[in-house]
């Protein structure tokens, strides 16, 4: 039947750290998203640093490598727009009541580490910060909404980069499994479906983003990356030994890598760019290094430094299922070529694709073709965790009118659907990105919105913080309700 299954996990996904806001309320730390400025389409976000000399500094963050004798501060004469976002803290009950009239079955949501343990390493976990989780999984559940939580999304606490440069150190693996102790005990009878860290691949492009590392350094990175792989295994296991019922997942940024032309040397080029992607997912659900990354190692003298035991524990903690972020596919190829730009990510510009307002491509298809990879290669369930449109809406007399992304969520569901139905692809759910306006990641901006809920906040600080639907709204209302039925 050309249908979606019956228990499919319709909802949408938000980050702590874009959507709660109240970001020294309730006993919370500083995360490393709390020092980042707003940036635009055209110039970068910035993390702010008093400097060895004692003056703030600014420096642009995914160009962030060194931090040079200072320290990351918090100014009063900077805007940060993650301090308040859409104020999720205080809105919450609203939001969920919003999610539920949609029909959400699931909502994605991340718990920020620094609301549990404000420094990362404290003795005890923050009673405040435990209580507020507990709150917004009973006003979800009231609803029979199942919970989807992220346990780390680009929210390392900043004490732990100070400390010891977050993930880099070792004892950053004991402080991240004590956290999701925490959790799990807490939150066991509440909570089962779980995912370790948002778009690990992520670490790559930013370090400091995805992980709280300041590095170019690729040795460096790459332990950073096996201590991830190592607390993400020992978390899997946890989860597995208290919440018996649960899945936890693995959580990685996927576009297919197309080469630019049928040449071989275009074809091996975006073969050995996959691996970018692949390797994470190697490592995630098989339990071990690919030989592919152990040659890379061993040609760039990368060596990293494992615990005995550390392949034991990446072997007995592979994953439950795949979550994973689609916003494009990436062309490679070995001709000189006007370049696109994208999450996490640039490439050629594909002649056959639009792009989005910020130059995002867009490709339905890839997102079949990403399922069909993906599935090929792990057969284990696949969870589209974020997917979505970026624009400006247009508010108008009437209401807004948001066809443009009611034409790209329709398209990217018609490509889930030929997965499940021709291909027989076994995917879990889908929770479109930002299914309420919230602060992107990228460039800090209110401007660049996902929602299908419209926040009334601006770049310029201002706004009531008044909820709306957009079109959008009633449409993805009809489509839940109907399963799928008429995409
Ligand atoms: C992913 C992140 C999200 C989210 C999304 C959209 O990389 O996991 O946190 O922000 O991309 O990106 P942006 O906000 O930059 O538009």
């Amino acid at each position: 039947m050309n249908s979606f299954p019956k228990d499919f996990l319709w909802g949408g996904a938000t980050a702590a750290n874009q959507c709660e806001g109240a970001y020294n309320v309730g006993g919370k730390g500083l995360s490393i998203m709390d020092v980042a400025t707003g940036g635009t389409k055209s110039t970068p976000r910035y993390v702010t640093l008093k400097n060895k000399e004692g003056n703030k500094e600014k420096v642009p963050m995914f160009d962030f490598h060194d931090l040079n004798g200072g320290q990351l501060e918090v100014f009063n004469d900077e805007f940060y727009p993650n301090h308040e976002a859409i104020d999720f803290y205080h809105h919450y009950k609203e939001d969920i009541k919003l999610f539920a009239e949609m029909g959400f079955k699931c909502f994605r949501m991340s718990i920020a580490w620094t609301r549990i343990f404000p420094n990362g390493n404290d003795e005890e976990p923050n009673e405040e910060g435990l209580k507020f989780y507990d709150n917004v999984f009973d006003e979800l559940l009231k609803y029979n909404i199942q919970p989807v939580v992220t346990i780390s999304h680009y929210e390392t606490p900043l004490n732990l980069t100070h400390e010891w440069n977050s993930w880099v150190d070792r004892r950053n693996v004991d402080c991240y499994v004590k956290y999701c102790k925490v959790l799990f005990e807490r939150y066991k009878d509440k909570v089962k479906y779980w995912m370790t860290f948002n778009e690990i691949n992520g670490i790559e492009f930013s370090p400091y983003l995805e992980a709280g590392v300041i590095s170019n350094n690729k040795q460096e990175v790459m332990q950073a990356v096996h201590h991830q792989f190592v607390a993400s295994a020992k978390a899997v296991t946890l989860c597995h030994e208290i919440i018996p019922d649960a899945m936890i997942g693995m959580m990685i940024a996927y576009a297919p890598i197309y080469p630019y032309s049928c040449n071989p040397d275009d074809i091996i080029m975006a073969k050995i760019d996959m691996r970018s992607i692949n390797f994470y997912c190697d490592v995630m659900c098989r339990g071990y290094y690919p030989s592919y990354k152990l040659k890379e190692f061993e040609r760039e003298g990368i060596v990293i430094h494992k615990e005995k035991g550390d392949d034991d524990i990446l072997r007995l903690g592979t994953v439950d299922y795949i979550g994973f972020s689609y916003y494009q596919s990436g062309t490679v190829g070995t001709q000189e070529l006007e370049s696109s730009s994208g999450n996490m990510m640039s490439g050629l510009k594909n002649p056959y694709l639009k792009e989005s307002e910020w130059g995002w491509p867009i490709d339905a298809m890839g997102l079949r073709i990403s399922l069909n990879n993906l599935y090929d290669r792990y057969q284990k369930p696949l969870f589209i965790v974020e997917n979505g449109l970026g624009a400006v809406d247009q508010k108008e007399n009437d209401g807004i009118h948001d066809v443009y992304r009611i034409d790209y969520l329709e398209k990217h569901m018609k490509a889930m659907k030929d997965a499940i139905n021709l291909d027989g692809v076994d995917l879990m759910g889908y929770t479109p990105w930002g299914c309420i306006d919230l602060i992107s990641a990228s460039t800090g901006e209110m401007a660049k919105r996902y929602g299908m809920i419209y926040v009334d906040k601006h770049d310029d600080n201002t706004g009531d913080l008044h909820r709306e639907k957009k079109d959008s709204f009633e449409w993805y209302k009809n489509v839940i309700e109907s399963n799928g039925l008429n995409i």
